[in-house]
């Protein structure tokens, strides 16, 4: 096994330079200046982690801390193909000391004969999964909907307590306990020993996480060394009422059916870390939240006047400022991350904060947007195998605060102050947080009815993008051919609208018709103001494009949600090839007009019917002159796909958008060009309903989780993933859109979508799971 980095650091430079520029690493060593003054104990790191390493993320995303003996990990792909390998990246080493202790608070821990051992959150396989699944039940979303009330009871009683003073520190006054009761009562624990495990999981904390000096450590040692004996005499009161609800005593039941997998090293040591997990993580999530949302007082407002926004409110709060910043992973293996070689042995931080600001994954990713569409794909609960299995109680407790303070706090406000954190890699939340409101103002004041609320129901693990509308004003409505509606819509107070790339498209609902449509966004990126559409009059509305028609006005008010893509442009193209055909020109104009800015050589092919029915011609012409190609059939002008693609052209990437035929004929036409050439959106979809008597039921085998699920003949692999705690984001739910696509490691998959090309459909490494199955009912393995 080659020598630790740490060990090698304190001998010289740990990398191996050779190696490093084979591999081209940013740098040419990874110990550069910032990589070498990288303190995740600083204030720096400490206030806005992902701000902190915005330097790594953009420049030099994977390098080696001589100050911590770590490499560190900010992107988004990286971490989550980390995440991905639990055995090359073992998560053996998530609970040990960051800052190893000295003698005297070693012995003063093994006094108490201190023994945190594996639990799940730090268990290799093979031992952890069987674990995992044996002790799951107890959080799937039917068996969490009975804490609710709990939550919502105490989240009441405890704004009671505050609701007239017009000031209150939040953590101290409410969000450490709250958790820390649901946390007990999840547990099974008796609450009278919750002042004591409070002042003790600080201590615990600061041990693994923190670098405590010298002179600290004793008494944190004392502290962690008092938790664990009270864990453990806690844990023999359990073994006495074992048929009690909780999780421990479902723990201690299961350990008399399979001893060999739940251990009694594992109990005590998951009594006591088990409340730092279920309690710490949740009350400084909150806290981050609501110190976030009243930092941007017009997101307040908006989720004051519809709480509907609520989860997924939580969901981007997590993202933007979650309350686990870091993780950390052992490489077992000689391997890469991010093109940078990692010996077997080296000790990873993986900055799961900054992959949340990566820009490479989340679009415009500093931007606090509350209708994001992929919020919840954050790294904030990890992910696979190891993902934070109480993420959806902590999803349910965020939800029901901020339900409870938006309605009955609206006016509340942050009160001036600095803000401190526990100094620590991992675990990030305002020590305090204090919050101010004239108490005359208080709603329940008015109206006594608004203390009780009505309730709205938490949506427990379920990121659709269905939840989150946007609303926008109608600017303008002006004609851009026979038939097509162009609308310019904006922001009603004014303000700039989220950034878009080109091929992203938003979703219009239709009024109250429950119906809701996509547009591509055909307008200049470059505009922050507006959104444009266009809208074609389809002859054969299914009612979306005929409501808009009929209906909508310049000054109007619409609801949309997006922007969302899933049609990007390469921009690292050599030479670019646009096709539109009518109504398909609206994300290619788009794209269109991006290689313009960028300079890389391309050409507009836009077909149409007859002049007057295609939008944009006179715009497209003064903008991009010879290199818009007009093909109008009437005209005799049409176009011939086999010339245009008679010679593959290293480098050239074709984009397309219009008719199923034409998109049909493009595929043909690019058979012998190198794969992934032509990449393709469809408006329209072929897809029926489900229809149970003609599916088979199949099997699914989540290797990242370690799970095996049944797909009955009736559900769609989306909906039997949901129903099992798995967060897969969805859009459309048509087979158009690939919001819901997921990889396939193997099984014959029965596609169905318009999404994918026949290449990819052949190498059947990628499904979408809203409608495509098993062939003949077998068996899938899906990497999730
Ligand atoms: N239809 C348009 O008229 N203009 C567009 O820009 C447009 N963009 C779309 C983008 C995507 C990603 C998808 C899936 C569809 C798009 N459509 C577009 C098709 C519309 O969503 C919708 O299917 C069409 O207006 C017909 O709806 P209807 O049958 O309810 O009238």
């Amino acid at each position: 096994v080659a020598p630790s980095p740490a060990a090698a650091a304190r001998r010289g430079c740990p990398i191996d330079h050779a190696a490093l520029s084979a591999h081209k690493a940013p740098t040419g060593c990874p110990v550069s200046h910032r990589a070498a003054d990288f303190d995740p104990f600083s204030d720096g790191y400490q206030q806005n982690p992902p701000d902190y390493v915005r330097w790594s993320r953009e420049q030099e995303p994977v390098f080696y801390s001589p100050q911590l003996g770590y490499w560190v990990v900010t992107r988004f792909d990286d971490i989550k193909a980390i995440f991905r390998d639990n055995i090359s990246f073992s998560p053996s080493i998530a609970l040990e000391k960051i800052t190893p202790t000295g003698p005297e608070a070693n012995a003063v821990l093994a006094q108490y004969g201190f023994a945190l051992n594996r639990t799940l959150v730090n268990e290799d396989e093979p031992a952890h999964m069987p674990r995992r699944r044996a002790l799951m039940d107890p959080f799937t979303p039917e068996h969490l909907a009975h804490h609710e009330p709990l939550v919502r009871r105490l989240a009441r009683e405890y704004v009671d307590r505050f609701i007239d003073d017009g000031r209150a520190d939040l953590v101290d006054q409410m969000l450490w306990e709250v958790p820390l009761t649901v946390a007990l009562h999840f547990l099974g624990v008796p609450e009278e020993d919750m002042d004591k495990l409070r002042e003790y999981s600080i201590a615990h904390t600061v041990n693994t996480w923190g670098r405590p000096k010298p002179e600290e450590q004793v008494a944190v040692a004392h502290a962690v060394g008092n938790f664990w004996q009270l864990a453990g005499k806690v844990l023999e009161k359990m073994r006495q009422n074992p048929e009690a609800d909780g999780w421990m005593q479902y723990g201690i039941r299961k350990q008399k059916e399979m001893p060999e997998v739940v251990t009694d090293s594992y109990l005590h040591s998951m009594m006591m870390a088990g409340i730092v997990a279920a309690h710490e993580t949740t009350a400084n999530a909150t806290a981050n939240a609501v110190k976030l949302l009243l930092q941007h007082p017009h997101v307040w407002r908006e989720i004051c006047e519809d709480p509907s926004l609520i989860p997924n409110a939580v969901e981007e709060c997590l993202r933007h400022n979650g309350s686990v910043a870091a993780w950390r992973r052992l490489a077992t293996v000689d391997c890469e991350v991010g093109g940078v070689p990692i010996l077997a042995g080296s000790k990873l931080l993986i900055v799961t904060s900054s992959a949340n600001h990566d820009e490479g994954h989340f679009a415009d990713a500093d931007l606090l947007d509350i209708r994001r569409d992929n919020a919840s794909d954050h790294l904030t609960f990890g992910y696979g195998s190891h993902q934070c299995m109480g993420k959806n109680l902590a999803r349910m407790e965020m939800q029901v605060f901020l339900e409870e303070f938006t309605r009955r706090l609206p006016h509340m406000k942050l009160a001036p102050q600095s803000f401190s954190y526990v100094p620590n890699t991992s675990f990030r939340g305002p020590e305090h947080l204090w919050v101010e409101w004239d108490p005359a103002q208080n709603p329940e004041r008015r109206d006594a009815a608004v203390r009780e609320g009505e309730r709205s129901p938490v949506r427990i693990g379920e990121p659709s993008g269905h939840a989150i509308s946007r609303p926008v004003r109608v600017e303008a409505a002006t004609p851009a051919a026979d038939g097509v509606l162009h609308l310019r819509l904006v922001a009603p107070d004014g303000t700039s609208l989220p950034r878009w790339a080109p091929g992203s498209h938003i979703d219009v609902e239709c009024g109250d018709s429950g119906l809701s449509r996509q547009y591509s966004l055909c307008g200049d990126p470059a505009d922050a103001r507006a959104f444009e559409i266009a809208v074609l009059d389809d002859p054969d509305s299914r009612g979306g494009s005929a409501w808009v028609h009929a209906n909508v006005k310049p000054g109007d008010r619409l609801r949309i949600r997006g922007p969302r893509n899933h049609f990007r442009l390469d921009e690292g193209a050599q030479r670019l090839v646009f096709v539109a055909g009518g109504i398909g020109i609206t994300p290619v104009m788009a794209m269109a007009r991006r290689a313009r800015e960028m300079g890389t050589p391309y050409e507009l092919h836009y077909c149409g019917r007859k002049r007057e029915g295609m939008a944009f011609i006179d715009a497209l012409q003064a903008l991009h002159g010879e290199h818009l190609k007009l093909h109008v059939s009437e005209e005799g002008s049409r176009l011939d796909l086999q010339t245009l693609l008679a010679t593959p052209q290293e480098g050239t990437q074709v984009y397309a958008c219009g008719p199923l035929r034409m998109l049909q004929a493009l595929e043909a036409a690019c058979v012998h060009w190198p794969e992934d050439t032509l990449r393709v959106e469809h408006f329209e979809s072929t897809l029926g309903t489900l229809d149970p008597s003609k599916e088979q039921a199949f099997e699914v085998e989540l290797k990242d989780s370690g799970l095996t699920l049944p797909v009955r003949a009736d559900q769609t692999l989306l909906a039997a993933l949901r129903a099992a705690n798995i967060d897969v984001q969805s859009d459309c739910e048509e087979g158009l859109c690939g919001s819901c696509e997921v990889r396939v490691l193997q099984g014959p998959v029965d596609h169905r979508d318009m999404v994918l090309t026949r290449s990819e459909r052949e190498a059947g490494q990628r499904m979408m799971s809203c409608c495509s199955r098993a062939c003949g009912g077998q068996k899938l393995v899906l990497a999730l």
